[in-house]
């Protein structure tokens, strides 16, 4: 039987069931009688990829049309969670394969379960860029991703002790059924060595060759035959062994070197918002953007056999600075391979790159010393030292005589030890700049980019974040779905803000409590798997209060561990009062330097200790820590929810997208003005919503009358008490210093500023939620008004305002 060949009966469960006896037996080579589990789901991976593979090849047959116009998105990081359930999804066969598993005698979720969680990314810029790639294939545009196949991705977290434990996650052991090793498709990766000039052209006299080796993946759209690509680059050293070690007798050199080179592909760094700043990432950052813009000019040679349309015919995003060495990788192509004027390669260059900047914060901006460069990359070095003094020169034109302008806006840092700043070479050569949610976007041309905005007025732009309605909702809450598609039909997959169709429904009953137990059965499901996890009972009448994450001041996991104990020294205070019961669920890992962030799941751990083994408190509050956050629990914990923990400080949160997902199953935000969550107000309407604290602008304000976080630790008696047991070791009583300097003196996030806001805020949340009726009736609300934060919103303003594609005609 030839599965390419086989036409629609092909669809029917019979043939399905078929397939995949047909894969486990030629494919796996196992029996049906003693084929376990994982082999069941190798099977049923393979049957469901061959039926994605005759739309991608129409696809790829389609973009090579001459008149289309190609965007290739390149990101560090791609965190694209599970793929089997939503391939299903996407397909339109998920009932039919869980039929015919059932007629194998499995059952589809449990098996699904086991598939690998590629954690390929940190967090939500990762997620963010696995958004994107399903709405780009939605919206059939002739788009790819390229990215890293890292050997390991995201480390397993364990709490150990109350503390974070990192376990390598050696996601390819059982292999990877989903990817299409590419063997013929390899390109060189040079570092180092020196540079002989013949003219404008540079000879890059080698020194060390890393080998790019492609794997692809296939991303399929859903309800349409467009189906694009992920392209993700693995490090092979160049020679299997270096000769001439092993020539003078040493084995154990020559194979070690092999190893050296592979190293670039091996690990991601798991660094949120921090910039590391070491040699191998830049490696990293290179070697992804060298094997990228290689194979973007190959294809488009092929299709086009000239480069002189090159940026007629190709848009590349970077998504973050992290593959900005895609500029002067380009540059260095089109110079030294391509034989193009540097004036030339500048027009086209300047044409071809967007960016979208995530962040404000000082410390996660990346800059690199020029040293560490020049050796690394001579060639790329060299470059934006011309970049630089051709838009210096155009700079000391459009403001003459400022020195200090011209010294702010170069590329290099001349202050910091010599640095280039990469976020700067981003803006020089990028046609567009976008932040990520209007606040963010309005704070990015007032502050980071103050002085370029003056430059290029029309250079910047917001695009507000959204999330893919289909693993979001579909996949991850089945239940709501299908009362949504009860109501409005099925088409809100596609269009998201046909949600808003069930405002009608508030009012209905029937649809309340539909709503109310559709929650309440997703509450029992992460109940269970809290159980069987952690051995911690927890009541699914209880309100479930979450936040998961990444751990970081800025996004102040500490402001609600604060709320928490004031709430358990009141139930102290009084044991008899009419308290609503409480579950608060944390999740997220914290990057593996950052002390501070691993002191935060540590208090945790011990507050929850203290707490749920208090038999006065128990029944009312208790806290979970859950070990390792990544996109499978949050595809379990968010439809749980019933209050959404968004509580950054004003004006540090980017955008936020896990804030919109919870929304999206029905969740109530409790926020702060910060990121998207702006928006979500405008839209869900603040009646719907909890917001507290102070604004952006009082947050710079309080910084600029200088900020003192004492005065508000001795006014509060209420936090002042609780301050002191955290800090007098009452919730570690084996070592009470323990947390001594855990409130950090100068309170650099105000969470001692937003304190009594937040609390207040609280108790309205209580008082709403003795109300069964009219929280769900609210809830309902979030879901109805939340379509516009769709990511297929998102990428067709991208695709539209930044990148100029159209959808391909399949
Ligand atoms: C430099 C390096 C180690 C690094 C690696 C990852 C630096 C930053 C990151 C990740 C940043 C990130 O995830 N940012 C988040 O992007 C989301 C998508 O736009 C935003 O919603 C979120 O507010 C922002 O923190």
């Amino acid at each position: 039987m030839n599965d390419f060949d086989y036409q629609p009966p092909s669809l029917a469960v019979d043939a399905l069931r078929r397939s995949i006896a047909y894969k486990l037996a030629f494919s796996i080579g196992r029996d049906p009688v003693s084929a376990n589990s994982l082999e069941w789901l190798e099977a049923t991976l393979l049957a469901t990829r061959d039926r994605m593979v005759e739309r991608w090849l129409r696809s790829n047959r389609a973009e090579s049309n001459l008149e289309t116009r190609q965007v290739y998105y390149l990101s560090m990081e791609f965190l694209i969670g599970r793929t089997l359930i939503n391939a299903l999804v996407s397909l339109g066969l998920y009932d039919e394969v869980k039929e015919a598993l059932a007629g194998l005698n499995l059952d589809i979720d449990k098996l699904a379960e086991e598939e690998p969680d590629p954690g390929l990314g940190n967090g939500g810029l990762g997620r963010l860029a696995a958004c994107f790639l399903d709405s780009m294939a939605t919206l059939s545009l002739p788009a790819r991703g390229y990215g890293i196949r890292y050997e390991y991705g995201m480390f397993r977290q364990r709490i150990v002790d109350g503390q974070q434990a990192e376990v390598p996650d050696n996601w390819l052991e059982y292999g990877n059924s989903w990817e299409f090793p590419r063997d013929n498709v390899r390109f060189k990766v040079r570092f180092g060595g020196r540079l002989q000039f013949e003219g404008a052209r540079a000879r890059w006299m080698e020194d060390e060759v890393i080998i790019a080796r492609a794997f692809d993946q296939v991303i399929p759209g859903y309800d349409t035959s467009a189906t694009n690509t992920l392209r993700l680059w693995s490090a092979r050293a160049s020679n299997e062994i270096n000769l001439g070690k092993f020539n003078q007798g040493d084995y154990f050199a020559a194979v070690a070197d092999k190893n050296q080179s592979e190293n670039v592909s091996r690990v991601l760094y798991p660094d949120d918002t921090t910039s590391s700043g070491r040699e191998l990432r830049l490696r990293q950052e290179y070697f992804l953007v060298s094997a990228t813009m290689q194979d973007i000019l190959q294809r488009h040679f092929l299709y086009h056999q000239r480069y002189d349309n090159l940026a007629d015919k190709i848009a590349i995003h970077l998504n973050d600075t992290h593959p900005v060495l895609a500029i002067p990788e380009l540059m260095r192509l089109l110079i030294d391979e391509h034989g193009f004027a540097w004036n030339d390669a500048w027009a086209a260059t300047e044409r071809i790159f967007s960016y979208t900047n995530h962040t404000l914060m000082n410390e996660a901006l990346e800059t690199w010393p020029v040293d560490m460069l020049g050796r690394i990359l001579p060639r790329h070095l060299q470059l934006i030292f011309e970049i630089n003094e051709h838009f210096l020169e155009q700079v000391r034109a459009q403001v003459p005589g400022d020195d200090g302008f011209a010294s702010r806006v170069s590329l290099i840092d001349e202050g910091n030890g010599r640095r280039v700043r990469m976020a700067w070479l981003a803006v020089v050569a990028s046609q567009k700049v976008n932040g990520v949610s209007e606040l963010h976007s309005k704070l990015m041309v007032e502050s980071l980019f103050a002085d370029f905005a003056k430059l290029f007025p029309t250079r910047f732009v917001n695009v507000t974040n959204g999330v893919t309605p289909r693993r979001w909702l579909d996949c991850a809450n089945p239940g709501l779905s299908r009362l949504v598609d009860s109501r409005i039909g099925k088409r809100w997959r596609l269009d998201l803000e046909l949600l808003v169709g069930l405002e009608p429904a508030v009012e209905v009953h029937d649809f309340i409590d539909h709503l109310r137990e559709i929650k309440r059965t997703n509450k029992q499901r992460l109940a269970d798997y809290v159980k069987s996890e952690l051995g911690i009972e927890i009541d699914p009448d209880s309100m479930f209060d979450v936040q998961v994450k990444r751990i970081h001041e800025y996004k102040r996991q500490l402001l609600n561990l604060l709320h928490v104990l004031a709430r358990y020294n009141r139930i102290l205070d009084d044991p008899d009062g009419d308290w609503v019961p409480r579950t608060v669920i944390f999740a997220g890992k914290a990057a593996s330097a950052y002390h501070a962030a691993k002191q935060v799941i540590r208090l945790i751990n011990d507050v929850a200790t203290v707490i749920n083994a208090d038999p006065r408190a128990n029944k009312l509050l208790k806290v979970v820590f859950i070990p390792n956050y990544g996109v499978s629990l949050a595809q379990l914990l968010i439809p749980a929810a019933d209050l959404s923990e968004q509580i950054s400080l004003a004006g540090t949160e980017a955008s936020g997208t896990g804030n919109m997902k919870f929304a999206l199953n029905g969740a109530l935000t409790i926020g702060t003005l910060d990121g998207a969550n702006v928006e979500m107000r405008e839209r869900i309407g603040e009646e719907n919503m909890f917001i507290f604290g102070n604004t952006a602008e009082q947050v710079e304000e309080l910084r600029r009358n200088g900020y003192n976080p004492r005065d508000y630790y001795v006014k509060d008696p209420e936090l002042f008490r609780l301050l002191n047991q955290v800090i007098g070791g009452t919730f570690s009583p084996t070592e009470p210093g323990r947390y001594r300097d855990c409130f950090d003196l100068n309170d650099n996030y105000q969470l001692l500023a937003d304190f009594r806001s937040y609390v207040e805020t609280q108790e309205q949340v209580d008082v709403l939620y003795r109300d069964p009726a009219a929280w769900a009736r609210k809830a309902a609300l979030n879901i109805a008004r939340i379509g516009y934060f769709s990511s297929d919103r998102a990428v067709a303003e991208y695709a539209e305002r930044i990148w100029q594609v159209e959808p391909l005609r399949l």
